[in-house]
């Protein structure tokens, strides 16, 4: 196996033996073989001039076979092996449809046994392109478009759907197959998957809002009650609007954990009284967490941590893109109704949550939130209160280093705030930083696709301040990467002319010395040093 998909990667180099993550070397074959099956299905599409729009399913199956791939989203191989197969015949039935044309490899093979799978990954995964740069930019645009499927797949499951954004995916993962593209055309290529992605999180904002109403200011209760109770974590939205639904009278509560947190600021989803608050921090806490927690978890995306103990697993129920060995997995009908009674009947046999925390913590800081604040945010930055603004979002993990996020923190200036979004937030959320004139140090606009917000509000304040650039706002960009959703985000702030922006704690193994150095000269992306001098270096 080799992977370096994500920033927690063995030795900021890559995966060989095993997954930091907990994943084997099978399951990350397996998912490059299901990577390069999607690849020759998109050859097929942008080759035989196949319309997206009339494609139906397979739109689904494609972008649902990517988010299958990101990290921590699904350990389970036979799963993999499952969607592998399934990809195979929709790849061949499309190409059945298309007058003949000399394809790539990855558009005909064929494979039969799980070990004739295992023999073909080894020869088609990420060290197979061997010029370094291209490798890196390949990579590149393919975790933005995971991330990219991830978010198209949340807004699928609300009913919108843009086509424009699977062709743009069927046209990138194709090109990526391409010898004959340039460097350069790959740099431009990842330009336009940072344009993709502000649209596919503009859209999946619009299907989230339109569906549960806008995200408002809510104190979020950390504490337990005495009742049985489910965990749900991950980002789906629609599975967590059917467990409240069907817990709803049953006498079993439902509480939010990770990347799920955002769902309390809703207010579709404030009318379920059984529905108690959040539970926990940032993913790779849930070991002990859930070991307290007591009841069923139920995971609808990312991020899965391998259980320790059988007990743990054994209340662990996955849906959606998320899998893993030994654990229930539940998935939709053919009317796309999901049933949870397993769950729900399990929760009633178990103890109710031990209580880890208490008192409230305060979110809900989204575009329509923070612009109904607009006059007061704008009196405040005119009048000297509010300094400057420090975007932080993106993700947390579990590596020592990311202590700097907490003190970096604590040690900004009392006249700056905070703008946070994705699990990143778990570093600082629940620190005493108290606010400006009423406006809280750390406003949370939601899960990590809200970035979207913090674009937007950065939008809006340029128009405000009648500035011509979005890089004169007092706004400065240190953000947390962990997983490939934070790769489009990164590329979707790009694409909006965002410069300056850092990344840490690592930057990302998979860009080779010349491809960050596109980014730096064009872009001005940096890693992080010291709390003490970043800080220094940002108020100048
Ligand atoms: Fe390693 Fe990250 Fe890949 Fe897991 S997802 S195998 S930790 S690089
Ligand atoms: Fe977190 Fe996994 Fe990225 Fe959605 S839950 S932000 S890491």
């Amino acid at each position: 196996m080799f992977c370096y998909q994500c920033q927690e990667t063995a030795a900021c180099k890559g995966c060989t033996i095993k997954g930091v993550c907990g994943k084997t070397a099978e399951t990350a074959n397996l998912q490059d073989l299901l990577i390069y099956t999607v690849k020759g299905i998109a050859e097929i599409v942008t080759k035989g001039k196949l319309d997206a729009a009339s494609l139906g399913k397979a739109n689904y199956d494609v972008i649902n076979s990517l988010f299958i791939t990101i990290t921590n989203a699904n350990f389970d191989e036979q799963a993999i092996e499952a969607q592998i197969r399934k990809m195979l015949a929709l790849r061949d039935t499309l190409r059945g449809k298309i007058a003949a044309a000399s394809l790539h490899d990855a558009a005909t093979f064929t494979v039969t046994t799980r070990e004739s799978m295992l023999e073909k990954a080894a020869t088609v995964g990420v060290l197979a392109t061997e010029n370094e740069d291209v490798r890196s930019l390949r990579e590149l645009i393919t975790y933005g478009l995971k991330g990219m499927a991830a978010y198209a797949e949340h807004a699928f499951n609300l009913g919108k759907e843009d086509t424009a954004i699977f062709a743009f995916i069927y046209d990138a993962m194709a090109a990526t197959l391409d010898n004959s593209l340039s460097a350069e055309a790959l740099v431009g290529l990842t330009l336009k998957t940072g344009e993709f992605g502000v649209k596919v999180m503009a859209l999946l904002d619009e299907a989230n809002t339109s569906r549960y109403g806008n995200p408002e200011i809510t104190s979020v209760n950390i504490g337990v009650r005495k009742n049985p109770a489910i965990l749900i974590s991950g980002h789906d939205l629609t599975d967590m609007e059917r467990l409240l639904e069907q817990t709803k009278g049953t006498g079993v509560d439902v509480y939010t954990h990770s990347e799920m947190l955002p769902a309390n600021y809703y207010p579709a989803f404030k009318k379920y009284d059984n529905f108690v608050g959040n539970y926990g921090n940032a993913w790779w806490k849930q070991t002990e967490e859930f070991a307290s927690f007591h009841g069923p978890i139920l995971f609808t995306t990312n991020c899965i941590v391998p259980p320790k103990s059988e007990e743990v697993r054994g209340r662990i129920f996955t849906t959606g893109a998320s899998g893993y060995p030994g654990c229930k997995h539940i998935d939709a009908d053919a009317e796309g109704k999901k049933d949870f009674s397993e769950i729900i009947a399990l929760a009633k046999t178990l103890p109710s949550p031990e209580e880890i925390e208490t008192g409230t913590i305060v979110g809900g800081f989204a575009h329509n939130q923070v612009l109904a604040l607009a006059d007061k945010v704008v009196d405040a930055v005119k009048s000297g209160a509010i300094k400057k603004f420090f975007v932080m979002a993106g993700c947390d993990g579990r590596m020592k280093s990311r202590d700097y996020y907490t003190e970096f923190a604590k040690q900004l200036p009392k006249d700056t705030v905070i703008l946070t979004a994705g699990c990143a937030k778990y570093r600082y959320n629940k620190l005493p930083l108290g606010d400006i004139g009423g406006i809280p140090r750390v406003l949370d606009a939601g899960q990590c696709n809200d970035s979207y917000s913090l674009a937007v509000i950065a939008l809006k304040l340029k128009e405000v301040f009648g500035l011509n650039d979005v890089n004169e706002l007092p706004i400065a960009y240190n953000i947390a990467w962990y997983e490939q959703k934070a790769v489009i985000v990164l590329l979707a702030l790009l694409s909006l002319g965002v410069k300056n922006i850092h990344l840490g704690p690592t930057l990302p193994a998979f860009l080779s010395p010349d491809v960050v150095k596109v980014l730096v000269d064009t872009f001005g992306i940096a890693g992080i040093g010291s709390v003490e001098d970043d800080i220094a270096l940002f108020t100048a």
